[in-house]
C-alpha cells in the first residue's frame, strides 16, 4: 500500500518538477503555467501534502541548471525585504558593512565569526542560475559566495544537528508576540550541496542591499522565499520547533511548504 502511494505521488510530483525544468525562460519573466491568479500557490499547497522523506527521495543530489553570461537579461529583481530598517543594520551599512560578523554557532565543534572579508578569502564559488518566487516571476542572476559546505566543515558539524537555521536583520513587521525577523532552514543535504553558497557577490559586483547586503544565503534547488537575504547568524540546530512560529521559516510560518523544492 504504502509502496505505490508513494509511486503515485512520485509520479505526480515528477510531472511538475519536469514542467518546470524544461520551461524556457530568459532572464526574468512571468512564469505562465503557473497564471498570476494564485495558482502558484495551488501548486505549493499540493508541495504541502507531500511528506518531507518524499520530497527528499525526489529531490535526490541533482544539480541546478546553470546558464550562460549571455542568458543574464537584467539585474536581480529584488523582492520582499530591499532596505531593512534595524539600527543594527543601519549601523553596519553606514560604515559598509566593515564591522559585519556572520556568526555561525548552535551544533557546532568551533562557533566562528567572520568578518566578510575572510569569507571573501575562502574557497569561493561562482554559479548563474534561475531563481524562481512563487509569486510568478523568474530572473537569472550571477551568484558568488563561500560554499556554505566548506564553511559547515570550518564551525564542525555535531552529529545531533539536523538542520541549518538562517538568522537574518530584517524584521516584517511586529506582531502582538513580538517582531517577525525573517528566517529560513534547510536540512544538512540542501546546506552541503555543491550549489548553495553564502553569496556576497551578484552579477560580478559586491551583493546589493536590494538583494541582501552583505551576505545571503543561494539554495538553488529551493524557491525564492527559500534564498534567505541580510543573513547574520547560521545556527545549527537538531529541531527547528522552539523557533520563530516552530515551522522553520518566516513564510513557512505563515503556510509555505517548509521543503520549497523546485
Ligand atoms: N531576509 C529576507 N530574505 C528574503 C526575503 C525577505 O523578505 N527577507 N524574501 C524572499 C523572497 S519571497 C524572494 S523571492 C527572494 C527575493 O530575492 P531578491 O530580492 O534578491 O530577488 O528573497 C527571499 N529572501
Ligand atoms: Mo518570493
Amino acid at each position: 500500500m504504502r509502496h505505490s502511494l508513494e509511486l503515485s505521488r512520485r509520479r505526480l510530483l515528477g510531472v511538475g518538477a519536469a514542467g518546470l525544468s524544461t520551461l524556457a525562460l530568459s532572464g526574468c519573466g512571468n512564469l505562465d503555467f503557473l497564471g498570476n491568479d494564485g495558482s502558484a500557490r495551488n501548486f505549493l499547497a499540493r508541495a504541502n501534502s507531500l511528506t518531507y522523506r518524499i520530497q527528499r527521495a525526489l529531490a535526490g543530489n541533482a544539480l541546478a541548471p546553470e546558464y550562460a553570461e549571455t542568458e543574464i537579461r537584467q539585474g536581480q529583481r529584488p523582492n520582499g525585504s530591499r532596505d531593512p530598517s534595524s539600527p543594527e543594520y543601519l549601523t553596519l551599512k553606514a560604515a559598509d558593512f566593515v564591522d559585519y560578523r556572520l556568526t555561525i554557532d548552535g551544533l557546532v565543534d568551533r562557533p566562528l565569526s567572520l568578518s566578510l572579508s575572510q569569507l571573501q578569502n575562502m574557497p569561493s564559488r561562482t554559479q548563474i542560475t534561475r531563481h524562481d518566487c512563487v509569486e510568478g516571476w523568474s530572473c537569472i542572476a550571477k551568484w558568488t559566495g563561500t560554499p556554505l559546505a566548506f564553511l559547515l566543515d570550518q564551525a564542525g558539524v555535531q552529529p545531533s544537528a539536523r538542520f541549518v537555521v538562517f538568522h537574518c536583520f530584517d524584521d516584517l513587521g511586529s506582531s502582538r508576540s513580538g517582531p517577525s525577523l525573517y528566517y529560513e532552514s534547510c536540512d544538512l543535504i540542501d546546506a552541503r550541496h555543491p550549489q548553495t553558497i553564502a553569496a556576497y557577490g551578484l552579477n560580478g559586483r559586491a551583493l546589493p542591499v536590494a538583494n541582501g547586503a552583505p551576505l545571503r544565503i543561494r539554495v538553488e534547488r529551493a524557491l525564492g522565499y527559500k534564498q534567505p537575504k541580510y543573513v547574520h547568524r547560521i545556527e545549527l540546530v537538531s529541531s527547528f520547533s522552539k523557533l520563530g512560529g516552530g515551522k522553520g521559516g518566516y513564510w513557512e510560518d505563515r503556510g509555505y511548504d517548509w521543503f520549497g523544492g523546485i
